[in-house]
């Protein structure tokens, strides 16, 4: 294991201490936006990972969801989200995540995430795997949508941008075995690396929401997408995560193909 999965593996573990132990207390929640919150946890824990992460690493910059960029250096650079899920977090719905990734070169090249409520901990390094909990994981061998459990989250600003995943969620309704939406997209992508969902989408998110798990998917031998088709990126926006035999269709649906 390389120094800085190391690093990365024991900040995404004290970072879930905490959110464990805070679940459940009063918080103050703050409006990002009208369906983007935030609590006093979140930078909480962002700073824990910025310390943990800082000590490792001490010539390494950080971006983080809360408090955007910090420390010197823009290569290499963590990509963090302490909580990934906040809207779960908030009510108690047992579905989040933290999320730290390692960019280099323009490439990311660790990626962790680390469910504290089933502790369960994924990992990635670029060119060496996937692990869950230390095991080897897979995305599925679903070849038709008809077989395939699919998810996607719902975009933050949905009460007033235009374009969002209502029309993209009915017609795989009707073509899918079933739809999730669970609200944290690091998550929803490790689901797809460890064979438990077959596909994923979801519009507007940050870098630190899906540079963790994109690796993750590729390491497990999945593909990983923009929305559109083009190669994917942290900062595209958006993201399509299959199992690679479902990718072609999904996009085709996706994107309205006749
Ligand atoms: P968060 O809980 O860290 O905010 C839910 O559909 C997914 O969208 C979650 O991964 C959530 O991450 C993310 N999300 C919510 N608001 C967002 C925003 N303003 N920018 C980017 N991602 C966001
Ligand atoms: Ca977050």
């Amino acid at each position: 294991m390389s120094y800085e999965l190391e690093a990365a593996v024991s900040a995404a573990r004290a970072a879930g201490r905490l959110l464990h132990e805070r679940l459940g207390a009063t918080l103050q929640v703050r409006h990002k936006g009208p369906a983007d919150l935030v609590t006093e946890v979140d930078r909480q824990v962002e700073d824990l990972i910025a310390s943990t992460l800082r000590e490792a690493c001490p010539t390494y910059g950080l971006l983080g969801e809360e408090r955007g960029e910090q420390f010197v250096s823009d290569n290499p650079r963590w990509l963090v989200d302490p909580l990934d899920g906040t809207t779960n977090y908030i009510r108690g719905y047992p579905f989040f995540a933290v999320s730290i990734a390692l960019e280099r070169d323009a490439e990311i090249v660790v990626g962790v995430v680390y469910n504290p409520i089933l502790d369960e901990l994924y990992e990635a390094e670029k060119g060496k795997g996937a692990t869950l909990n230390g095991r080897p994981i897979h995305v599925s061998t679903a070849t038709s949508l008809g077989d395939s459990l699919l998810a996607s989250g719902f975009p933050f600003d949905a009460w007033t941008n235009e374009i969002d995943n209502g029309q993209q969620w009915r017609r795989f309704l009707k073509l899918s075995l079933s739809l999730r939406s669970d609200g944290s997209a690091a998550l929803d992508l490790c689901h797809v690396a460890a064979g438990r969902i077959d596909g994923y989408w979801e519009l507007r998110l940050g870098p630190w929401d899906m540079a963790a798990g994109g690796l993750i998917v590729q390491e497990a031998g999945g593909a990983v997408s923009l929305v559109n088709g083009e190669p994917f990126s942290p900062y595209g926006g958006d993201v399509l995560a299959s199992n690679g035999h479902l990718h072609a269709e999904m996009l085709a649906v996706l994107n309205n193909a006749p």
